[in-house]
């Protein structure tokens, strides 16, 4: 349907329709269309809600001819096509990443500053989609931002939840949950596709047949029906044509179920049975990196994966006569165990539904599925009691405890002689309780597993999953993690990109390399002092923002020594607070003793039923309060606990940062994402020799990294030998002090009781051994601050930092997956010539 647009004198037409036209008066007129007929309000009536929902369609309007012609694209050339399945996606907004995306940045600054409004408190107004916990679910979201800027075919599979993550606020101290109602002035990101509904069943029980060939086969007679309904979103790569969907399920009740129910009098039941359903997609799981066991979880993780597997085959099937060749068309990535259970259902669809024998759908399951790791720490493997497995899904269970005898009947052939390996690989746990597991469910039913950093590979293949990687060395590879240049830099950012774009071009956003071309102006002191000031004035910013959310001042010039992400014990933000501490007792000791000023910035969200992660919170608020407010410090060291940390928040902290603190326990944290982020926006690393970090200090250079503590391999010998913390506290005058503070009630008005689970733990049995770390991060400490107070030395270090991670850009780690797990390639979309570049 190419168009060629009239021309005079070989200058064309312009025909621009409000829908798609890239002018500034074209999306002037869009938007005050928009505020008028979707919103229904006249300007002098509309809030800036109202403002904001006019823009997002506006946006939409633009995206949608892109994202109907991918679609159009992928099914007419019948292209391989990656489905990312996952229980998280932390997007963040979209209206911003819109902008970037399609290059209307500037552009609609002018349209909306022509109208009287201001751009970025309507880009305020947009909720974050806050669909996922921490790590994971925001490595769904780069990925998928990667996929499309590198014209891969993918959808983004998972649940529509009413309610996200919990909005965070501090009462007290206290974290204080209030539920994320993102959804109540409506979405105009998502398109539902009720025409595309399908069934999803559950519970009952099954039945042997003969099937017309007189073979045996399995009926499943299942007790229960909930209808999935797809919202699609658009995820528009940068500096492309490609539009991508994140299609994301939410449930609803079966009408015939209800009506039956209703129509036999029990109008009780059928309501409660439709309030059932409908709660299968109500709420996010608030864990991250430790699952709850929760039976509404598990009907979760199969109501995404069922729907999603039942939509593969249907556009499989529009093209293709029967599903043995599935694993052309179709690559399915489990994004750790959560649809894990997908190998299963799979299995269960070529069997019982389309008629295949045993061998042929393991063969078409195993050539389809990879299966990525997230994590080591042993409590957070995922595992389901067989008596609740069961009860939901009576079919999957038979067919897990048969690829189990299929697959144990092979092992013995291997290691005749070795129960203990038989017992390990089983996917079932033995013991007084049985249980199914996920993660060797995952790694028979995948052609390949993945670990997310060099490290935590390699400590998958040693411990973690060693029998696997005994048996099955081929299918291991590390993908390290990455994250979007396009929004941790670019959007979050733009003075720094400005600076950037301006010496080298704008290549380094879709080559992250390119970036050492900075190197280039290392000694130039003019580029060093404009590097230094936007860093200021994203300092000025955040000071701003901290002033105004918790009322104190702080200082723009001092370090901004920075802990964002998740409250956990291994990720030891305990150990940022003993370190304050020490600071304090110093100062104490001597008031005039010479400190390097630093603002210590701390966010996150604990788990709600994570005790010790909540009084972590409090601990870091009570010594906030007794810090912040003693005249003797005279405001050379605060302390603020930044409340609801987030995507959007963290886009306002990452280029604020002087010192990343990446200080988890080794061998604890899997890779990190944040410390990239951080990294990128030329804040330098204090870290441990965990995840990846390590990669991060060997890209930066080692004179760049701030290093301290024990390695993975230490921490595991110092545990074998037994560890014994109260000799470091009567050995260590000043670590005794820190300790003595804390449990003297000092920072909790007297009361000696509160903070006395987490000190009895430091004493006596910590997993995360703090204290064996401690002295080894104080010192590491006093080289940063000495650093700092050379401010060009600083600087020097900060740009070579940050210039120097072109590895963690997730492009980089998505073509490793397209080229050696996936097997898919680029499909550039062609757009109409009418709508080629208004831009
Ligand atoms: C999570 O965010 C991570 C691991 C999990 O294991 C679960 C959740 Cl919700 C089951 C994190 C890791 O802790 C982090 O190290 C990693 O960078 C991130 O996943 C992405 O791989």
């Amino acid at each position: 349907m190419t168009q060629s647009l009239p021309t005079v004198n070989e200058c064309p037409i312009q025909i621009e329709d409000d829908r798609t036209g890239m002018s500034v008066d074209t999306l002037k007129r869009a938007f005050a269309d928009n505020l008028f007929y979707l919103q229904g309000k006249y300007e002098s009536f509309a809030t800036p809600d109202d403002f904001y929902m006019a823009l997002a369609y506006t946006l939409r309007d633009r995206l949608l001819n892109r994202w109907l012609k991918t679609f159009k694209t992928y099914v007419e050339n019948n292209v391989k096509v990656v489905y990312y399945l996952s229980a998280e996606f932390l997007m963040g907004r979209h209206l911003g990443n819109s902008l970037i995306n399609l290059h209307v940045y500037e552009k609609i600054r002018q349209a909306v500053e022509e109208s009287g409004l201001n751009l970025d408190e309507l880009l305020e107004r947009e909720p974050d989609p806050g669909l996922g916990n921490g790590g994971l679910g925001r490595l769904a979201a780069c990925f998928l931002d990667s996929l499309a800027t590198l014209e891969i075919p993918a959808v983004g599979c998972g649940l529509r939840y009413e309610f996200g993550i919990f909005h965070q606020m501090i009462q007290d101290g206290w974290q204080a949950e209030i539920p994320d109602k993102w959804l109540r002035f409506g979405n105009p990101w998502e398109i539902a596709r009720p025409d595309q509904a399908v069934e999803v069943k559950f519970g009952g029980h099954t039945e042997m047949y003969h099937d017309d060939k007189g073979q045996y086969r399995v009926r499943w007679i299942p007790s229960t029906t909930a209808i999935g309904i797809p919202y699609d979103t658009p995820v528009p790569g940068y500096d492309t044509n490609t539009v991508n969907p994140l299609r994301l399920w939410r449930a609803e009740a079966s009408d015939d179920f209800n009506f039956d129910a209703f129509n036999a009098g029990n109008y009780d039941g059928a309501v409660a049975e439709k309030m059932r359903s409908e709660t299968i997609s109500k709420v996010l799981y608030p864990n991250d990196n430790t699952p709850q066991g929760k039976q509404l979880r598990l009907e979760q993780q199969f109501f995404f994966v069922s729907c999603t597997l039942q939509d593969i085959i249907r556009i499989h099937l529009m093209r293709h006569k029967s599903l043995h060749n599935l694993y052309e068309t179709t690559a399915i990535q489990l994004n750790d165990t959560h649809p894990a259970v997908a190998i299963a259902e799979m299995m269960r669809l070529l069997l019982d539904e389309h008629g295949f024998d045993w061998d042929d759908a393991w063969r078409v399951t195993q050539t389809t599925f990879a299966y990525t790791n997230h994590t080591l720490m042993p409590e957070a493997l995922e595992k389901w009691s067989v008596t609740l497995f069961g009860y939901l899904l009576p079919r999957h269970l038979e067919i897990i405890y048969e690829i189990n005898r299929r697959f144990l009947e092979d092992v013995k052939l291997w290691y005749p002689d070795d129960q203990g390996m038989l017992a390990r690989l089983s996917l079932i746990q033995e013991g007084p309780e049985q249980y199914v597991r996920m993660a060797n469910l995952a790694c028979v039913g995948s052609h390949a597993i993945n670990g997310v950093a060099a490290l935590h590979t390699e400590l998958l293949k040693q411990d973690t999953l060693r029998d696997f990687y005994k048996i099955w060395p081929e299918k291991f590879f590390n993908k390290t993690n990455g994250v979007t240049p396009r929004r941790w830099v670019l959007l979050s950012n733009p003075k720094l990109s400005e600076l950037y774009t301006s010496k080298i071009g704008k290549g380094w956003l879709k080559d992250l390399d390119q970036l050492r071309k900075i190197e280039a102006y290392i000694e130039d002191a003019g580029f060093r002092e404009q590097w230094h000031q936007i860093k200021l004035e994203n300092k000025q910013k955040l000071a701003d923002y901290i002033w105004k959310h918790n009322g104190i001042a702080v200082d723009p010039n001092s370090m901004f020594d920075v802990q964002v992400k998740r409250i956990h014990e291994y990720k030891r933000q305990h150990l940022c607070v003993l370190h304050i501490i020490t600071l304090y007792n110093r100062i104490k000791q001597n008031p005039n003793i010479e400190v390097t000023p630093r603002t210590f910035i701390f966010g996150g969200k604990a788990a709600p039923g994570y005790f010790m992660a909540k009084l972590m919170i409090k601990l870091i608020n009570a010594v906030a309060e007794v810090v912040n407010n003693d005249p003797d410090v005279r405001g050379r060291l605060k302390v603020v606990f930044l409340a609801n940390f987030n995507a959007s928040l963290g886009q306002k902290i990452y280029p604020a940062a002087d010192l990343s603190e990446q200080i988890s326990t080794a061998g604890k944290e899997a890779s990190g994402t944040g410390n990239m982020k951080f990294a990128m926006n030329g804040a330098m690393t204090i870290g441990t020799l965990d995840g990846a970090n390590i990669e991060i200090r060997e890209e930066a250079g080692e004179e760049n990294f701030f290093l301290f503590g024990l390695t993975a391999d230490e921490v595991y010998k110092v545990k074998a030998a037994g560890y014994n913390p109260s000799e470091y506290y009567s050995k260590n005058a000043e670590l005794k002090a820190v300790m003595d503070r804390l449990t003297s009630g000092f920072f909790s008005h007297g009361d000696k009781e509160l903070f006395k689970p987490m000190t009895d733990s430091f004493m006596h049995h910590d997993p995360y051994m703090l204290f064996a770390d401690y002295q080894s991060y104080i010192d590491c400490q006093e080289r940063v601050s000495k650093v700092f107070q050379d401010r060009d030395a600083w600087t020097r270090m900060a740009i070579l930092n940050a210039v120097r991670m072109g590895k963690f850009s997730s492009d980089r780690t998505i073509k490793e997956y397209c080229e050696q797990i996936w097997n898919v390639k680029p499909v550039p979309i062609q757009l109409e010539e009418y709508n080629q570049d208004s831009a």
